[in-house]
């Protein structure tokens, strides 16, 4: 592999690796079907963000939490990972090497097809008191990785928002409550990942970012901790290359972050239709920061479009 410009990741805080898994068919296949299950209400770890209608399309699916653990063995995903060298892509890409990490997350984001998703801005960190967990010359002890068996633009950054002199921070506490930039809209300063079937993408924990997607997709999100003591015992079935040790081991009970409240599904249904504005858009008609797209609607909604 060739030597990248490590330094890219360092001053933006995420780098898009292209081509970087081989093999994708049966990985592809296997992916389609563990989506399938999800829909038809056959996974426990499937979590719908939003519910709507059942009929128009299965389970609003946004989440596979537990993949491995419920659909495993994943043979063609697996020889796929497998065949990607991970310790390489850190070193090349990020010119770090690690004695060892494992993985905490290893789930996947989904979108439907016909129903569009739109995430808040955040970090991956607890709030906005937490300190940056590294500075720009500091070692990550933590990244986050996507990986794409199909071509998916359903990913935002913002570049450099990792960083502590992007104490920008303070600025965005117009929109930051909570912890959480509480909107939905685009920001100008943002930055769609438009990631093709085979690469990854790695980012720092504390790079602001969203999910939002317009089109059907489904990508693996894997958290990595690197961290030297580790014990674990690997399940055969998962990429050997991976040593996985959830935050909450799968426990086999349907997940309450999927309430089935018809009122609930047709207030989303019109919410997903109507053209009304959303309450960001009156907030910031009042106070608009610079750096945000005031857009009418701002969540979930058909008027959403693939972003540039
Ligand atoms: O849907 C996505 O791709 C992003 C999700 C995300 O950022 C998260 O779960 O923390
Ligand atoms: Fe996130």
């Amino acid at each position: 592999m060739v030597t990248f410009d490590y330094k890219f990741f360092d001053e933006n805080g995420y780098v898009l690796i292209k081509n970087a898994i081989p093999s994708l068919r049966d990985a592809q296949v296997e992916i389609e079907a563990i989506v399938t299950k999800a829909k038809s209400g056959n996974l426990m770890s499937g979590v719908s963000f939003v519910q709507y209608p059942k009929f128009i399309d299965g389970i609003n699916i946004s989440q596979i939490q537990y993949p491995w653990e419920e659909c495993s063995p994943l043979p063609g995903i697996k020889k796929s990972i497998e065949s990607t060298d991970f310790n390489e892509l850190f070193k090349c890409y990020l010119n770090l090497e690690y004695s060892s990490y494992f993985v905490d997350y290893f789930r996947m984001h989904v979108t439907s097809k016909y129903f569009k998703f739109s995430q808040m801005w955040h970090r991956d960190i607890a709030d906005k008191d937490t300190n940056l967990e590294i500075l720009s010359d500091g070692i990550p002890w933590s990244l986050r990785m996507n990986l794409y068996f199909f071509d998916e633009s359903g990913f935002q950054i913002i570049p450099k928002s990792h960083k502590s002199f992007y104490s920008d921070r303070v600025k965005e506490e117009e929109i930051w409550k909570e912890g959480r930039l509480l909107t939905k809209t685009n920001l100008k300063i943002a930055k769609t990942i438009h990631a093709s079937a085979g690469d990854i993408l790695i980012f720092h924990p504390d790079l602001l970012h969203r999910g939002y997607c317009a089109h059907k997709r489904a990508s693996f999100h894997l958290s990595f901790v690197l961290s030297d003591e580790i014990n674990i015992k690997q399940n055969p079935n998962l990429p050997k290359n991976i040593k996985y040790k959830p935050e909450r081991p799968f426990k086999p009970v349907i997940l309450k972050s999927s309430p089935n409240n018809i009122f609930r599904v047709l207030i989303n249904l019109c919410r997903y239709y109507l053209p009304i504005p959303s309450r960001n858009y009156f907030r910031f008609l009042i106070k608009k920061p610079r750096y945000v797209v005031n857009k009418f609607i701002q969540r979930h909604s058909v008027f959403n479009r693939d972003l540039l």
